[in-house]
């Protein structure tokens, strides 16, 4: 299978999570800009959507919208979704807060808005993390092990950090204690070359 990807985009969960997982995968970097890939390929022409992740299967099959692509994985490698009766509902619950409330209130970050933009949004994303870190039963969101859900979580949280946002402690441990990970590492070291290669974010 193969992961398009941007460096340290949300697609970065997608690529730790298939690390953790252990599946075989290839990685194909996108120019989110240009909406072409690495190889020189018009990506809105593999998914017209025009944005990251993207998984495309063995089968062809495409997978796109990160809460979906990340539910896959946790299908696939159970380690890093929840047991239980609700355990899957639990965790689409996370992904679905982390994607349309968290994630998207980053976008005057990423979209050049003017201050009085920022410090609204920086507000919200501070209370959302807030809600997040009075029910997380720690370290991770679901306890001793990470979930999708902390993966996701954690790539907002290199944004935060990025954008000078100060976020909960508890959340800044989740941060460190997830750099600590080798596939976390490992995953950031590869975008981040890809990166510089190509001489952009
Ligand atoms: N609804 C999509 C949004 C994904 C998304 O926002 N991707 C960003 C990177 S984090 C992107 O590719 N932006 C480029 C664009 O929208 O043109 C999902 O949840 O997967």
């Amino acid at each position: 299978m193969k992961l398009y990807y941007a460096p340290g985009a949300c697609s970065l969960s997608d690529h730790i999570a298939l690390l953790e997982a252990g599946l075989d995968f290839e990685l194909e970097r996108v120019d989110l800009k240009r909406k072409t890939t690495a190889s020189g390929a018009d990506f809105t022409a593999i998914n017209a959507k025009g944005y990251v992740p993207a998984l495309v299967l063995d089968d062809g099959e495409m997978l796109t919208e990160n809460i979906a692509v990340l539910d896959w994985i946790a299908t696939r490698h159970p380690a890093l979704g929840l047991e239980g009766p609700l355990g899957r509902t639990r965790l689409l619950e996370a992904l679905a807060y982390i994607s349309t409330e968290i994630h998207k209130d980053f976008k005057p970050f990423f979209t050049g808005a003017g201050t009085g933009e920022k410090l609204r949004a920086q507000a919200q994303i501070i209370r959302r993390l807030q809600w997040l870190v009075e029910r997380m039963r720690k370290p991770y969101l679901f306890g001793s092990e990470p979930t999708v859900a902390d993966f996701y979580l954690f790539v907002t949280l290199r944004w935060a950090a990025k954008f000078g946002i100060v976020v909960p402690e508890s959340l800044a441990d989740l941060r460190e204690r997830m750099l600590t990970r080798p596939n976390v590492q490992a995953a950031i070291e590869f975008e981040e070359g890809a990166a510089q290669r190509t001489g952009s974010a």
